[in-house]
């Protein structure tokens, strides 16, 4: 008995299938206590492996998750012409990729619902090579040079002496920064919007940002601009529904991408491009090689290209999402460079940064990184070497391999055929100097939602800064993208309202706004349905059944988990108990009908919350009959019974249904899906409904 609870009896060890008796047999009636030993090599290898387990988060957009797909260009796209790169071609070709999104500023543990800019890096495994599009979901960056990158994110990173906060913009450090470099202030518009709480990854455009260069057979180039959108739309989150969901459910975005791909639920984008013959690079009124500039879709349209699904999860998250390693040089023939300043800044700091992430230079070589392409070089050894080279030959030129493998000037890869010249000084021309003619023309194309909730965004990140004189010179710089705006944010921080700003120039470019990037579909929308003891059972089937039918999910959450009984004796399974979860967690909620149920729910402070915070953040609600108690009880003003005895009512997003028994009325799902379908009902004044 006591050799058994020392755990020295066969079968007390498990092996990884619960259950079963690992084969090790232990020597029976021993001394229960004995020494550790240095010579225990599994003991001090299992340490020592332990011990070692951690790499160096990355620099920047530590937080990420990734899947695998494949990408297919459509028939006759056009591009054939214009670049030897087949996988953008061949419809015929199915490329594989790896995609990883991410968060840029917080640590790889911060939350995902954060107020920053999305990676969104794709990784082509073409039959010519890795092709790395290491991309965000907003169409600039912040600085024009990338000598500026690592003063950007020092300032935006959590402060050196403190640590604090966290995955937030909202600091000093950072709005000090934002001030000075007035070059950062379009992309600070679009943080400032809800462009920086996506919905979901799978709701949430893409762009290459850079001007890069197609190149044809013949080696003649044409700019081009890359865009990814959603099948699924572009959608985000409001500012107060992010922070909630920070803490309820701070894997947000990551568990959305992982359970719609296991519930074969497979995001999908289209692949577009914005192409610039190269005699009209001087066309624009900003500069096409200028990283903090637009070229508005108005002026040139962005052309379909091919379709990328994500059908598969990593299997292993750290060897798969952590290990990857992007690379904005690594480019196939046919896709070449631009001399953008911070582009080629980039080409140099993604190897090297990966030298240090990854621990030497064969990280190409891991499963993740490693191209479907033979890869032949001479290059050799170093830490963590996976391939066996065979032969006596690993130089260049030479005659005892028949030369082989030939390198770069040989057909590898060969420049894009340009005179460079310039003067050895550290300066950016003059065509890179309007800092704020596109901040307008963001601002311009905003709805009136999206305004109002960027002026909030101001005022919060600014109501963060400590340091008067950084509020006030912020307010300076914004009263140079629009008078107005500025006046807003400064009557919200305590700051003199500012004058004497550029007027703004009223040009607009209808694809910035959200409203225009929607799409006509519900599918995997989550909608809570909420029910207790009473409920009416028949009305939960159909708007199951219904909601499916449309592609989106309903969960059945009760106060608590476990079945409830129906009004007429049936049981009616709880997906989640109430407690578990919150209306952040959804995109809409639905209250069947049922006097029991009904009044159940009303008195309990959970679940009126649940209504009344979902219809604060804009999202459409639903009651059926008695239901509409609970919607009175959580003061939804829009909350009418139907007249008659049936009927359904919308307003605002708020859907109500009277019926005389059996069946929903007709409609009552068509119109809850039809608001669903247009993701909030942003016209909804919930300012003093309480937060
Ligand atoms: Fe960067 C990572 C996107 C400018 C230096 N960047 C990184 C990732 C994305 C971007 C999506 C994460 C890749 C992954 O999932 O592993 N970065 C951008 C975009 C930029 C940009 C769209 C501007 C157009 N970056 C930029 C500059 C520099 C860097 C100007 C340096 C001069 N970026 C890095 C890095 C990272 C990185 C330090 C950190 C981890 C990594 O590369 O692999 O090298």
């Amino acid at each position: 008995m006591a050799a058994r609870r020392a755990g020295l009896v066969a079968g007390e060890y498990r092996s990884g299938r619960p259950g079963t008796p690992c084969a090790v047999s232990r020597h029976r009636g021993e001394p229960a206590r004995g020494p550790t030993l240095l010579e225990d090599f599994q003991a001090r290898e299992k340490i020592t492996h332990f011990d070692h387990e951690r790499i160096p988060e990355r620099v920047v957009h530590a937080r990420g998750a990734g899947a695998y797909g494949h990408f297919q260009p459509y028939e006759d796209n056009g591009l054939a012409d214009l670049t030897t790169a087949q996988f953008l071609t061949d419809p015929g070709r199915r490329t594989p990729v790896f995609v990883r999104f991410s968060t840029v500023a917080g640590s790889r543990g911060s939350a995902d619902t954060v107020r920053d800019v999305r990676g969104f890096a794709t990784k082509f495994y073409t039959d010519e090579g890795n092709y790395d599009l290491v991309g965000n979901n907003m169409p600039v960056f912040f600085i024009q040079d990338g000598i500026k990158f690592p003063d950007f994110v020092h300032a935006v990173k959590p402060e050196p002496d403190n640590e604090m906060p966290q995955a937030a913009s909202a600091h000093d450090t950072f709005w000090d920064f934002v001030g000075l470099q007035p070059e950062t202030l379009h992309m600070v518009m679009w943080l400032m919007s809800d462009r920086a709480l996506p919905r979901s990854y799978r709701m949430m455009q893409g762009f290459g940002v850079h001007t890069f260069r197609l190149v044809d057979a013949q080696g003649r180039g044409t700019f081009v601009k890359f865009h990814w959108k959603p099948l699924l739309g572009s959608h985000s989150l409001v500012w107060d529904e992010c922070q909630k969901i920070a803490g309820k459910d701070p894997d947000y975005n990551r568990r959305d991408l992982w359970e719609s791909i296991e519930a074969g639920q497979f995001p999908e984008y289209e692949l577009g491009v914005q192409l610039v013959e190269e005699s009209r690079e001087f066309d624009f009124d900003f500069d096409l090689l200028d990283a903090t500039k637009i070229i508005p879709e108005e002026v040139v349209p962005v052309r379909p290209v091919g379709r990328m699904v994500l059908d598969r999860n990593p299997d292993n998250f750290f060897a798969e999402t952590e290990q990857v390693a992007f690379h904005t040089a690594n480019v196939v023939p046919g896709i070449d460079f631009t001399n953008d300043p911070l582009l080629q800044a980039r080409n140099f700091s993604y190897l090297d940064t990966q030298l240090i992430r990854l621990g030497g230079p064969n990280f190409a070589q891991l499963p993740v990184n490693r191209p479907v392409a033979e890869v032949a070089n001479n290059q050799r050894d170093g830490y963590g070497q996976q391939r066996v080279h065979r032969g006596r030959t690993s130089y260049f030129k030479n005659s005892l391999s028949g030369g082989c493998p030939a390198l770069a000037d040989e057909g590898a890869f060969t420049h894009y055929q340009e005179k460079v010249e310039g003067h050895k000084i550290r300066k950016r021309s003059e065509s890179f100097k309007d800092f704020y003619g596109q901040a307008t023309l963001f601002w311009n194309s905003m709805a009136p939602w999206e305004r109002e909730h960027i002026v909030a965004a101001f005022r919060f990140e600014l109501g963060k800064v400590d340091h008067q004189h950084v509020r006030e010179t912020v307010v300076q710089q914004i009263e140079q993208i629009d008078h107005e705006l500025a006046v807003a944010v400064a009557e919200g921080v305590g700051v003199a309202a500012p004058s004497g700003g550029t007027p703004n120039h009223g040009r607009s470019s209808p694809a910035l706004s959200l409203v225009n990037q929607g799409a006509d579909t519900i599918a995997t929308r989550r909608v809570a349905v909420l029910v207790a003891d009473g409920v009416d059972a028949t009305e939960v089937s159909q708007i199951r059944r219904e909601l499916s039918e449309r592609g989106a999910m309903a969960e059945v959450l009760g106060l608590r988990d476990g079945d409830v009984r129906s009004a007429d004796g049936d049981e009616v399974p709880v997906d989640r108990a109430m407690n578990t979860m919150g209306s952040v967690l959804y995109d809409g909620v639905i209250v069947p009908g049922g006097a029991e149920s009904v009044r159940a729910l009303s008195g309990d402070g959970f679940a009126v919350h649940f209504v009344a915070e979902a219809y604060k953040h804009n999202k459409p609600v639903a009651a059926s009959d008695e239901g509409m108690e609970l919607l009175q009880r959580a003061g939804v003003a829009e909350a009418r019974k139907p007249t008659g005895t049936d009927g359904v009512v919308t307003e605002l997003g708020v859907v109500t249904a009277a019926h005389t028994g059996g069946a929903l009325p007709e409609g009552f799902i068509a119109e809850f899906a039809a608001a669903l379908g247009k993701h909030r009902a942003w016209e909804r004044d919930t300012s003093s409904v309480p937060a």
